[in-house]
């Protein structure tokens, strides 16, 4: 078989092709910090399988769970030591079964977080490959001499100064994309391959209905490490020569023989890249999630985001399929980071919400986000958790810097923001354990949990309800034509948009702002039959032909003609 290299823009005004993730919302479990049923401080899937019904009661399609594999634990599962066991932290492969069984008897999908672009250094591979040169092992990982016991490039990894480790026993160094004791797999080794896919079509005999892959991006290696010019920008990691050819491959091999969903986590791609792995004439991933937003978008800036929404739905739509999110347990609460925390929390929550599931792509819903959880300030680096933050300030710190300055500067983006526990009452540790937690809650659980959230009037939770609810009644919010209204294209705080899939027309209107807003309609809108879907003020709406007069963040969806 040809390997298609070749690729297109999308289709703006095209009508995509129908599946059942595309009409899916994903709610993301961070099964560590949902929910302990044990009282070991840890979440577990016992604690799982007790919530389902909650999850269910949104209206979720498919659940993504972070990491269950055997691990060390050193980057919260994304080490893994062993593909074909589960973390005793985490449960037994029973109760893994179990929670399988338990989330299919729901309706719902399961798809498994898995790691691919390297295992935990305590992984049997790593430990054979390690133990000689020329083990048959030593090439399923990335092994070259130094120079002068330098290491050969000047790469640094996203956890550490340099991607590279000097192993004293063989007297080379090791590639790491991530930590030092997360090794880099080797893709160029046809026979690891062979194994990974063994291992996948492991886990899909047992049922499961796909994957979300780690560090997809990140599998094929330059043929020479040769020195980047800004060490900095780690971009050089990820979308080498061939890894398009390993995806091709891992989708004949595997993805092609079930019928499942597999997302990509594609760092550093533009939407000319991005379409490269989720064109459906390609055979690849079916959809993937791109970071032109949380990775490089520090805080709220409208004009940008509706940019990148332009770019992504011209270069995707009818030719591959995208994501909505802004959050995960890689990236700080959306409240906190995009929204308004504070007096606007709740109507901020809503607002993103109704954003994110009328945008064009498939959203996700981390746990929390339901509620309006919102990010954390840690006193103390010894607060914190995250081996990504802990590393950086400790690299910072060693360079001279004042600690506090460093600490300040890394709590707003650390990962440790949304891995506080889910907060499901005010008892102690939020309802998440009977035990200390892991990892400091947020001492905001007194106010900001499920329990209290379901007791308002304002709840989070419902309206995420009814803007999931939407979803299953209107094909247009999956399908339909996107595009912005003219007079707000380059406006700071409004959103106005339309989603178009065949007679039916939906105009969303958002205020993100703290201020309120009035909207006058253009001629051609103002004097339509209009029905107002959703409104995350609750409120009646405006008078047919006069402007419409929105309050601080507040969001509605119009079924125009209605
Ligand atoms: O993250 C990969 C990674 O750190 C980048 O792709 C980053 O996520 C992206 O640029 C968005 O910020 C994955 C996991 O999500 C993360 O939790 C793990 O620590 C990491 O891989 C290593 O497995």
């Amino acid at each position: 078989m040809t390997i298609k290299h070749e690729t297109q823009q999308g289709n703006p005004s095209a009508t995509p092709t129908k599946a059942w993730w595309k009409e899916a919302v994903v709610y993301q479990v961070y099964w560590r910090s949902f929910y302990d049923s044990d009282g070991d401080g840890f979440g577990d899937m016992e604690g799982l399988i007790e919530k389902l019904d909650y999850i269910q009661g949104l209206g979720i399609d498919i659940i993504w769970l972070n990491p269950v594999f055997e691990s060390p634990d050193l980057d919260n599962g994304y080490d893994i030591s062993d593909y074909e066991s589960v973390m005793p932290k985490a449960g037994t492969m029973e109760i893994w079964e179990k929670l399988l069984a338990e989330v299919h008897a729901r309706g719902m999908k399961l798809i498994m977080d898995l790691v691919v672009n390297h295992t935990s250094m305590a992984h049997p591979w790593f430990l054979e490959s390690r133990s000689s040169r020329d083990n048959p092992k030593r090439d399923w990982y990335i092994w070259r001499d130094g120079q002068d016991l330098h290491p050969p490039n000047n790469w640094r990894s996203y956890f550490t100064p340099s991607t590279w480790e000097w192993d004293v026993e063989t007297e080379q160094f090791y590639f790491h994309s991530f930590a030092t004791e997360q090794p880099d797999l080797n893709w160029e080794n046809p026979e690891l391959r062979q194994e990974i896919y063994r291992m996948m079509r492991f886990w899909l005999d047992k049922g499961i209905d796909g994957f979300r892959l780690d560090a997809i991006a990140l599998l094929a290696k330059p043929e020479s490490f040769e020195d980047a010019q800004n060490p900095e920008d780690i971009a050089y990691l990820t979308n080498n020569p061939g890894l398009h050819d390993y995806l091709q491959e891992m989708h004949r091999e595997v993805f092609s023989r079930y019928d499942v969903v597999t997302v990509g986590e594609t760092a550093f791609v533009s939407p000319e890249d991005g379409l490269k792995f989720v064109d459906e004439e390609r055979g690849e991933l079916n959809m993937l999630f791109h970071f032109e937003v949380c990775d490089e978008m520090p805080t709220w800036d409208m004009l940008r985001f509706k940019q990148v929404q332009r770019r992504w739905y011209d270069g995707l739509w009818g030719r591959g399929w995208g994501s909505q999110f802004l959050n995960n347990h890689d990236h700080t609460r959306q409240v906190t980071r995009y929204g308004n925390d504070g007096a606007f929390r709740v109507q901020s929550a809503k607002l993103l919400a109704t954003m994110l599931h009328t945008l064009p792509g498939t959203p996700y819903v981390y746990q929390g986000e339901e509620i309006g959880m919102t990010g954390v300030r840690f006193p103390s680096i010894n607060h914190y958790n995250d081996i990504a933050m802990r590393n950086r300030y400790e690299e910072e710190v060693s360079k001279g810097r004042d600690p506090q300055e460093v600490l300040e500067e890394l709590q707003p983006l650390s990962r440790d923001n949304s891995r506080t526990p889910m907060q499901w009452n005010d008892s102690e540790h939020g309802g998440f354990s009977s035990g200390p937690p892991w990892i400091y809650p947020n001492p905001n659980y007194k106010d900001i949990n499920v329990e209290k959230d379901g007791a308002s009037p304002d709840s989070v939770y419902r309206y995420y309800q009814r803007l999931i609810a939407l979803r299953k009644q209107y094909e247009v919010m999956v399908y339909g034509n996107f595009e912005e209204l003219e007079p707000w294209r380059e406006d700071e705080h409004l959103y106005v948009y339309t989603r178009t899939l065949g007679e039916e027309t939906w105009l969303i209107v958002l205020n993100h702002a703290d201020q309120p807003a009035i909207l006058e309609l253009p001629e051609s809108w103002r004097n339509q039959e209009r029905v107002l879907l959703l409104d995350n003020y609750a409120g009646a709406d405006d008078e047919i032909g006069g402007p419409l007069q929105l309050g601080p963040h507040e969001a509605r969806i119009y079924r125009m003609n209605g």
